[in-house]
């Protein structure tokens, strides 16, 4: 860095400007063992206004992506000092699945199943050395594009259409995951099912549009009291599942308890009409690996139990 012997705070506001350069641009990982061609590489994907990141090696590029560093595109050589190319895309789809960035592998070594094994392991394209810098360009929008266009479809393919939280496909998709991590720690586990009380005659009395504000101002308060640590979806209709990420059932009962609350207490203007709404919920704990519907089918029988109760209450 140029400016290393200046004083701190220009430090800090170089990084900032900096930040704010490269904020909400797209990012390049380039893995190449050769000082030089990495710096030619960095500086025609930098033309195309990308941010960079450099690697040397195989094992410094998974560094940075282990440490939750995002990149849009990883390009990489076939040849590497640590590990082929191929086994890299084997190693960042074994570490990040479906969210691993595309890689495109460059080669100038002739042998022709470099490429096969390249493209096997997953890579998304392979180009040959020298290139045409316009083919190069191109290949490179495209594929950051196509995953671009990817992730669009993925992210709706798990949200719900009318609350833009998760959906009931994503929870029963992720959930077992998320169970299972919990009982091998040794953590509780717990999943709430909630539901609005006489939702049916809001609707009867408010009509469907209004209904439909409810129960979107219903899925952003729970979204903002759940946060991202726990997994919120909306079941269907009126009703959305939680599940309680390592909380123990008394830790999870006093959370439903206060959702139960600041929902009561909640006021929702739709049109000209100031709503309140209660919720009941039917807690259920977790306690060995079982099939996912089973622990739904018991928070169900408590949310029953909840609306016999008198509604408005979590049981658990
Ligand atoms: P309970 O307290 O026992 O839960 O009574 P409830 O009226 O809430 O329960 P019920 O299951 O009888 O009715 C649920 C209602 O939710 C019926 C349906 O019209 C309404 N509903 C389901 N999905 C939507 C939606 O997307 N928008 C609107 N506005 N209403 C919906
Ligand atoms: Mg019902
Ligand atoms: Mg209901
Ligand atoms: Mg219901």
């Amino acid at each position: 860095c140029i400016v290393k012997n200046e004083p701190e705070s220009i430090q800090r506001l170089i990084s900032a400007v900096d930040r704010a350069l490269t904020e909400g641009r797209t990012t390049v990982l380039v893995v190449n063992p050769n000082r030089a061609s990495r710096y030619d590489l960095a500086g025609l994907l930098r033309r195309q206004r990308y941010s960079i990141v450099e690697a040397s090696t195989a094992g410094e590029a998974l560094q940075f992506l282990d440490a939750g560093e995002a990149a849009d595109l990883i390009v990489t050589e076939t040849v590497l000092d640590d590990m082929t190319g191929a086994v890299l895309v084997a190693e960042i789809r074994n570490r990040q699945g479906e969210d691993a960035a595309p890689v495109i592998g460059l080669s100038d070594d002739g042998d022709a199943r470099l490429a096969a094994r390249f493209l096997e392991a997953g890579g998304v394209d392979f180009i040959r050395k020298p290139f045409l810098e316009a083919e190069f360009n191109a290949r490179v929008a495209q594929a950051i594009a196509m995953n671009k266009r990817l992730q669009a479809l993925r992210r709706m393919a798990a949200s719900d259409y009318l609350t833009n939280i998760y959906n009931r496909r994503h929870f029963f998709l992720t959930g077992p995951r998320l169970v299972e991590q919990c009982l091998r720690r040794g953590a509780g586990a717990s999943i709430a099912v909630v539901d609005i009380d006489h939702f049916k005659r809001l609707n009867d009395t408010y009509g469907h549009e209004i209904g439909d504000i409810v129960l979107k101002h219903v899925a952003r308060r729970l979204k903002s009291l759940v946060g991202e640590e726990h997994l919120l979806a909306r079941l269907g209709g009126e009703e959305f599942g939680i599940l309680f990420n390592a909380l123990d059932v008394r830790r999870a009962y006093d959370f439903c308890e206060r959702l139960r609350l600041e929902m009561e207490r909640s006021k929702i203007v739709a049109d000209d009409e100031e709503l309140t709404i209660t919720i009941s919920i039917g807690l259920a704990t977790i306690e060995a690996q079982e099939a996912f519907d089973n622990y739904l089918h018991a928070a169900d029988q408590f949310l029953y139990m909840a609306k016999h109760a008198g509604r408005n209450r979590v049981v658990s």
